[in-house]
């Protein structure tokens, strides 16, 4: 069996992080759903590895430096085996798509023949939402000038949910909208655990994407989706003595799911995402 998921996102969405944490969680950690049976190409991820084992910042992921397929042997509860397809693609590409309208073929290949798509999103890259009585307001009488509309610069300047609907329907454009299943997977969840202990996944998106939320809603028959909390480095490098603590670098990782599973298990969303292979 051979299963692809596209692992999407803008820049400093989480991807590089999210795909070594899963590459030393199951180089390790036994009690995992996918086991892993055999790495094809580990080159990459090992060489990784030890950086974020030691709490130290991952490169960007340039374009010329993308890995198109990273290709995994896991293996199901059941025993049986199965390859898994996932690339590390670089925010940019996503980004210049966004932009420019531009994408390679090569890309357009692995989302045509996609399983599911892991959209990875930053929860640092969100303006949380208050009440409207909350926010200060600053009157300014002076009318926006054609300047400013001119200098618009839509990668900084459009708010994310905007930028990952658009990229949603390129994808379903170019699937020609055969069923999507997402995963959307929100990075950095550490953050959300220290100011808004509660909240879980879905209501994140609900509440702080609305935007995003409504899409799906409006789209079910062509979108399947799942929220996904992931703190891939397990807290931000200000918190780097503590996290070193632990005995296990895998023990940093937290997952969460809005059916109350929290563990480190990161093979668990895609197992879950995937469904129907046993
Ligand atoms: N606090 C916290 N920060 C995280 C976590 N995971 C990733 N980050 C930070 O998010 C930033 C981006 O992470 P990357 O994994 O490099 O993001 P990417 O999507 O691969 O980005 P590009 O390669 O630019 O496309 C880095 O500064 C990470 O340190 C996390 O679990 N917690
Ligand atoms: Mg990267």
């Amino acid at each position: 069996m051979y299963k692809k998921c596209f692992i999407a996102g803008l820049p400093s969405a989480g991807k590089t992080t999210f795909l070594t944490a899963l590459w030393n969680l199951i180089n390790h950690y036994p009690d995992v759903k996918l086991k892993l049976n055999k790495i094809e190409n580990g080159q990459y991820l090992a060489s990784l590895s030890n950086k974020w084992a030691n709490i130290e910042p991952l490169e960007r992921t340039v374009p010329s430096g993308e890995q198109a397929d990273i290709s995994i042997k896991l293996e199901l509860p059941n025993k049986t085996t199965f390859d898994l397809h996932l690339p590390d693609f670089s925010g940019e590409t996503f980004q210049s798509q966004y932009e420019m309208r531009e994408i390679s073929e090569e890309v357009m290949k692995y989302i045509e023949d996609a399983d599911a798509v892991l959209f990875f999103i930053n929860v640092n890259s969100i303006k949380l939402l208050g009440l409207i009585s909350e926010q200060t307001f600053i009157h300014s009488s002076t009318p926006t000038t054609n300047n400013d509309i001119v200098n618009r610069n839509p990668k900084k300047d459009d708010p994310i949910q905007i930028q990952v609907i658009e990229l949603l329907q390129f994808i379903l454009f170019i699937r020609k909208n055969k069923m999507l299943k997402i995963g959307f997977m929100f990075s950095a969840w550490d953050l959300i655990k220290s100011n808004l202990n509660d909240i879980k996944p879905e209501q994140f998106l609900e509440k702080q994407m609305n935007m995003l939320w409504q899409f799906c809603q409006s789209n079910d028959d062509i979108i399947k989706y799942q929220t996904w909390g992931i703190s891939a480095q397990g807290g931000g490098f200000d918190e780097k003595e503590l996290l070193l603590d632990k005995e296990y670098p895998y023990e940093r990782i937290f997952v969460e799911g809005n059916d109350g599973y929290q563990g480190c298990d990161l093979t668990l969303p895609i197992y879950l995402l995937m469904g129907n292979m046993e």
